[in-house]
């Protein structure tokens, strides 16, 4: 048998140390060896012999890299190589465990001298906490060994080796390894140091591990505490009054940690000469009669799937990123994480046990290129395999089992099935009883302790949820947890509402880890953020990589705030008796006493009168009805709104006192009448024109051409919008797949032809055909203008043609306006975009905005931006305005490119504003879905292509004031 090169062989690595527990902070002493190292690039893992790694080898030559990085991220223009992104399918021939020779390598060289104050006794380790995809460490010329597992922690034994000055570390890293093939997970390849390196002190004697035992009796009150260390030593709580040695037990009255109320205990393990600080949550998970249960109640996770990522820094993250996105989960309702796909790095975990939030934390593995394969050959299934799959485990549940904050150990993702996975299942509980196991990939449920699930839609979620699914035994009893749902890929997601009524409705349902948080765009010199095939990869999954609710440099996108509203932990709804609100604490254990609420009263958007609301500390689960005040005075006939809020009493770790966490709108009257058509001036025909109070239009096509002193352009009925990710849908859907249907169907090349411009005593109506080529369904559209002098009226009904067996984009009227038009107010739904499924989050009030603040910049440009519910809108700028009512109420979207441009453009620095505003009054639009992963549009949020009638009326000021 021929031997392969270590990093071919599926072994997981030689000469490193067990495994242990990550802890921050402890009174030994360390050295930070990340910063400045020279660096060596080779195309092939052979590129260059071993020399490098001697203690007196010259690396002057050499250029800089930046540790913890990626390589591929910080060479000048491409000089070491480009990031690539591929989804399911692996980079490279499928031939295990073998790597092609076009192997990247970097050749790592730091040289570093021991602090003056670095005890003269005593060990040391070296610990990498993550290198991709392997590492082969020297230190002063003598060969360490070697590892894989690009996510996990790695130490080495390095004592002996050490001296005070001058030492030299050589680190040797390949892009792939037979651990590539356990690390197929959706996202960049990424080669490099790319997290800590640390040198340790380690003092005579030291602690191999501790596992921390923190549990909590709900029914008591009381924390049970046990500490196991292989030397014996002493464990101190202070705030308890313990004084405990290792091993031994104790019980006390505490509070439990929860990720609501994440109690933390200061402590300290003295051990061996070392004093290690411990942070201790007392909380027991387990499922119960079919419920996951943290502390004897029921958890419902508000979840994200988090990749680590950085726009410019790839996987390597900063504290200050990583506690960024803490603090916009926390501030966005979010109280759980899944750690896709692997391990994060270890103090993300420090600030989850901190800050609140329960974590699924997952295992660096991924073989979800072999089910383009059928699975033959898969890692998972193959023996020789399992002792790299069982190093795994070990180095996920050791380094991470002393955090309060991770309920649930997740085997992997998208491995199938094999014996490597129950191999790994059954170490981790023996190792870990403390924790329920999930692992989605395997439908029996064999060695899961939950019932995970990815994308399913509404309907089986639904009957899940009355444990009316048939299935294996196994799984019968078990909780459904989501592991990814809802994927958040460019405009969406959308049903989300939805999700989270079942969720709310049945037991068994416990939530869910929308996909994903953050899009993966990463700095282009062009493009500003790119995505696959943006950096030359020959294959690639294009924009797949951005599904985040995060844009690239950590905006929320509407999706997010969207999430925050529907998983908003108080429901704020009209009461059953008029003039109350009834409050709903949908905690799973705080009660209301860190909320504040406050009501506004609104008459047509116009705030009248606020104040605070006294609602009681109702416990989680409880609702209340409150009385509202009397309503203020108010005008005849306006509509009136009360907006309860609930915002945060006190400032916290992650946001300050008055923070929003939840809010309802109840309507008090609904307005007294319809906005009255403008009727009574007579139409005028001359030459070409036609005059219409102030409205001049086309004789022969009956378009408008200027609304008073306003240029008016290419006014038509529209249904077209350029399709959004979801729209265009994943290619394994088995539904259908609008962008591409809408395209063959020709709705994005619609003709009009005029068939009548008929002039009438007191309107102008114009009757037209609206239909793409090579087909013979269309719509027939009549627009009749009607003017009172001052403003113009415009009813346009709809009627389809043919058969229509697929909804519409959007269903409303395009035209054209000045560009300098660039101020926006509207009384509406807002403030920021909504459709049909995503509309939570949008209030009724008033807003303003500019065109461009409109736009959402989704990675790859597609529709955005309408703004839903709206009644009026004034578009301002330069010398002009024009105002638009609607009745009934309708969604607009303005931009400076047609879409037809939006269409087109694939990346944000395809689209350039242009001179003509493009303003959108739709009368509907087609619902966004989840498709492009998932499910489609719920059938309720489809617009089908039925018979419409709307209006607006516009009005129009040639002096940059405000309209009448
Ligand atoms: C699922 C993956 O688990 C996840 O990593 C990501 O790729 C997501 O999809 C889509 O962005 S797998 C999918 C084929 C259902």
């Amino acid at each position: 048998m021929s031997t392969l090169p270590w990093y071919e062989d599926v072994s997981p690595g030689r000469g490193t140390l067990p495994p242990r527990a990550w802890y921050a902070r402890s009174d030994a002493a360390s050295l930070s060896l990340n910063g400045e190292w020279a660096f060596r690039l080779s195309p092939a893992a052979d590129g260059h012999d071993d020399s490098f790694a001697a203690a007196d080898f010259d690396a002057s030559g050499w250029d800089g890299i930046t540790v913890p990085g990626h390589w591929v991220l910080q060479g000048k223009d491409g000089a070491y190589g480009a990031p690539a992104y591929t989804n399911v399918v692996y980079p490279f021939p499928v031939d295990p465990p073998r790597v092609p020779s076009e192997n990247p390598t970097g050749d790592h060289l730091r040289r570093f001298d021991l602090p003056g104050d670095w005890p003269a006794t005593g060990g040391a380790v070296l610990r990498f906490d993550g290198v991709e995809s392997c590492a082969r460490v020297w230190l002063n010329g003598t060969e360490l060994g070697e590892f894989k597992g690009s996510r996990l922690a790695h130490e080495f034994a390095v004592g002996r080796l050490l001296r005070a000055r001058d030492n030299v570390l050589a680190v040797r890293v390949h892009q792939w390894s037979s651990g590539s093939y356990l690390e197929d997970q959706d996202q960049w390849w990424l080669p490099g140091i790319f997290r800590d390196v640390t040198l340790l002190h380690r003092p005579e004697g030291a602690p191999a591990d501790f596992f921390v035992h923190a549990s909590y009796d709900h029914a008591g009150g009381t924390g049970g505490l046990r500490v196991d260390c292989d030397v014996p030593g002493r464990v101190t709580v202070p705030e308890l009054g313990l004084d405990l040695a290792t091993g031994g037990t104790a019980t006390v009255p505490v509070e439990p940690w929860s990720a609501e109320v994440p109690r933390l205990y200061e402590g300290e393990l003295t051990a061996g000469g070392e004093r290690i600080a411990l942070r201790i949550g007392f909380r027991s998970v387990y499922v119960e009669d079919g419920v996951l249960k943290a502390n004897g109640r029921r958890v419902l996770f508000r979840g994200v799937n988090r990749h680590e990522f950085h726009p410019e820094r790839g996987r390597s993250l900063d504290l200050a990123t990583m506690r960024e996105d803490v603090e916009l989960m926390k501030r966005h309702n979010i109280n759980a994480v899944r750690t896709s796909h692997y391990p994060p790095h270890p103090a993300f975990l420090d600030l989850c046990d901190e800050y609140g939030l329960w974590v699924v934390d997952e295992g660096d593995l991924e073989t979800h290129g072999f089910e383009e394969l059928a699975w033959r050959g898969n890692p998972v299934d193959d023996a020789r395999w399992t002792p790299a799959l069982h190093d795994r485990a070990a180095r996920l549940v050791e380094r991470d089992k002393n955090h309060p904050s991770v309920v649930l150990w997740s085997l992997g993702n998208e491995c199938g099935t094999g014996a490597g996975l129950t191999a790994m299942a059954r170490w981790i509980r023996e190792r870990d009883p403390s924790r329920p196991v999930h692992y989605e990939g395997d439908r029996s449920c064999a060695d899961t302790d939950v019932y995970s699930r990815m994308y399913p839609t509404h309907a089986e979620v639904d009957e899940i949820g009355r444990r009316a699914d048939e299935g294996p035994e196994a799984r019968r009893g078990l909780p459904l947890v989501l592991c990814e749902y809802a994927h958040a890929m460019g405009n969406g997601p959308g049903g989300l509402s939805e999700y989270q009524r079942l969720f709310e409705t049945h037991e068994r349902c416990q939530g869910g880890f929308v996909w994903e948080w953050i899009d993966h765009g990463l700095v282009h010199p062009e493009y500003g953020y790119g995505y696959g095939g943006d950096f030359g990869e020959e294959l690639h999954d294009g924009n797949f990589v951005c599904d985040g609710l995060l844009f690239p440099d950590r905006t929320p996108s509407p999706g997010l705030l969207e999430y925050k509203k529907v998983i908003e932990p108080v429901r704020i709804a009209a009461g059953e008796e008029p003039g109350t609100v009834s409050v709903t604490n949908g905690h799973d254990v705080a009660d209301l006493a860190h909320l504040a609420f406050t009501w506004s009263f609104r008459a047509d958007g116009e705030d009248l009168a606020e104040g605070l609301l006294e609602v009681p500390a109702l416990p989680a689960g409880r609702s209340a009805a409150v009385r509202l005040p009397e309503p203020p005075a108010h005008p005849a006939g306006a509509e009136t709104v009360w907006t309860v809020r609930a915002v945060l009493a006190r400032a916290t770790a992650w946001a300050p006192a008055g923070h929003e966490i939840a809010w309802g709108q109840i309507t008090a009257a609904a307005p007294a009448a319809a906005p009255r058509t403008p009727a009574g001036a007579r139409p005028a025909r001359a030459a070409d024109r036609i005059t219409l109070g102030p409205g001049v239009f086309d004789a022969r096509t009956g378009e408008p051409l200027a609304f008073g002193a306003v240029a008016v352009t290419g006014l038509r009925l529209d249904v077209w919008r350029a399709p959004t990710d979801n729209d265009e849908g994943a290619p394994w859907q088995p539904d259908v797949r609008y962008g591409t249907l809408w395209r063959t169907l020709g709705l994005h090349r619609m003709r009009h032809r005029t068939d009548e411009v008929r002039v009438g005593p007191d309107s102008l109506t114009v009757r037209s055909r609206v239909a793409p080529a090579g087909r013979d369904l269309g719509l027939a559209a009549t627009y009749r203008w009607t003017s009172d002098g001052t403003a113009l009226g415009l009813d346009v009904d709809v009627v389809p043609e043919g058969e229509w067996t697929v909804p519409l984009p959007r269903l409303g009227v395009r035209l054209g306006l000045p560009g300098t038009l660039d101020r926006v107010a509207w009384y509406g739904g807002g403030p920021g975009e909504a459709y049909p499924d995503t509309r939570a989050a949008a209030r009724l009030g008033r807003w303003e905005s500019t065109v461009a603040g409109l736009q959402t910049p989704y990675v790859r440009p597609q529709e955005n931006g309408a703004r839903i519910d709206t009644r009026w809108l004034e578009l301002s700028g330069g010398t002009d305005g024009v105002r638009v009512a609607g009745d009934p109420a309708f969604w607009f979207t303005a931009r400076r490119w047609t879409t037809e441009q939006l269409d087109a453009a694939a990346h944000g620095t395809d689209l350039v504003p242009g001179d003509v505003l493009w303003l959108h009054l739709d009368h509907a639009q087609h619902g966004i879905g989840s498709q492009s992963c998932g499910p489609g549009v719920l059938p309720v949020h489809r617009l089908s292509a039925a018979p419409a009638s709307f209006s607006f009326t516009f009005t129009f000021t040639a002096s940059g004031g405000q309209s009448a």
